[in-house]
């Protein structure tokens, strides 16, 4: 009987195959905005939260019988992971699944950023090839580029790897030196942006990342310094970006990811060599299919077996 299920919330636009893989094996039920549309009996009852990277504390308070917050992505800044381990509630995220995604995204758009590729594209499209002439050689090249990594995890691991055929020299900053990797390490992001002319940001969104990628680090960077952030937009001064490449400071920019997304300020979109994408680096049917059907096994796992697969590092694994 639909009663005897465990009730799992689906908070906010999540993809639709995450409600398919629960249908059937729970009671579904989709929130949307605030709790004060649902039946008071469903707030009690709810044993689980599905939902795209927002639990706040203040959702996670009015849920009495709440047992585990699954969440849809790898970053999971938007879960107020204290708030549930001070309840014993357990959060896992999407780890893994999408790092091949996001580093072949961020390939591209390390690309487009270097050799211009969109305003080559448009140029073709807006008949100036054939009226105007050949499209401007591209300033910059990744020839002979010195590639810095802000984050060297799952996913800047990937990046890494890829980055290998290239060509290029690769670096990489992190907190603890990785002792599997023969890139060069860096102790600060200060000295890695010095000591390179391209830098990835991949690192998470936490207190300590805010901003980190700010005047100073950009002005290290250099004149022919290349920016390209994959990670959340949390971690640039978008002010100073903005600046950085209006003034030479650096010589272009490519972002996946803004801090007040969707919105984007109009006078960075004004400065010249910026790329943009609208947060896409996972966001293709087959990624963001495996992102959802871990979500399903993760909230699955918890209700059968009593354990996840994915738990985050602030909720440790445990069973029920
Ligand atoms: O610092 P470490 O040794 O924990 O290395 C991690 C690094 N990281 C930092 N590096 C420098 N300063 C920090 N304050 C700092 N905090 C973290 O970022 C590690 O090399 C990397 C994070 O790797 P993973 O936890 O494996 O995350 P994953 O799956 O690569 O995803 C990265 C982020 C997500 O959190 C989303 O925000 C975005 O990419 O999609």
């Amino acid at each position: 009987m639909a009663e005897s299920l465990p009730v799992i919330l689906l908070t906010g636009r999540i993809n639709p195959r995450v409600r398919e893989g629960l249908d059937g094996k729970f009671e579904v039920v989709t929130v949307d905005g605030d709790l004060s549309s649902l039946d008071e009996s469903v707030i009690a009852r709810a044993r689980g939260i599905a939902g795209f990277n927002a639990a706040p504390a203040e959702l996670i308070d009015q849920l009495p019988a709440l047992e585990i917050i699954a969440n849809f992505g790898v970053g999971y800044d938007g879960v107020d992971t204290a708030a549930a381990a001070k309840r014993n509630i357990i959060v896992t995220n999407t780890p893994d699944v999408l790092n091949d995604e996001v580093a072949d995204t961020t390939i591209g758009l390390l690309l487009g950023t270097v050799r211009r590729l969109y305003d080559a594209e448009k140029w073709l499209r807006d008949g100036k090839w054939e009226n105007e002439g050949p499209f401007a050689l591209s300033p910059l090249s990744l020839r002979d580029r010195h590639v810095g990594l802000y984050g060297l995890g799952r996913i800047g691991l990937e990046i890494a790897k890829r980055l290998e055929p290239f060509k290029v020299k690769i670096s990489y900053h992190t907190r603890s030196e990785r002792k599997d990797v023969s890139y060069g390490y860096y102790s600060s992001l200060g000295e890695l942006a010095t000591a390179v002319d391209t830098l990835i940001c991949i690192v998470p969104k936490t207190p300590e990342t805010h901003k980190a990628i700010d005047a100073d680090v950009l002005k290290a960077l250099g004149p022919n310094g290349v920016m390209i952030n994959v990670g959340r937009g949390w971690s640039v001064d978008e002010e100073a970006l903005e600046a950085a490449l209006k003034s030479g400071v650096i010589a272009a920019a490519g972002l996946d990811v803004f801090q007040d997304e969707p919105k984007v300020p109009a006078g960075l979109l004004d400065a010249p060599n910026l790329s943009v994408l609208p947060h896409i680096a996972s966001a293709s049917v087959p990624t963001r299919n495996a992102m959802a059907d871990l979500v399903v096994a993760n909230l699955v796992s918890w209700f059968t077996d009593g354990a996840v697969l994915t738990p985050v590092a602030e909720t440790p694994a445990k069973t029920r």
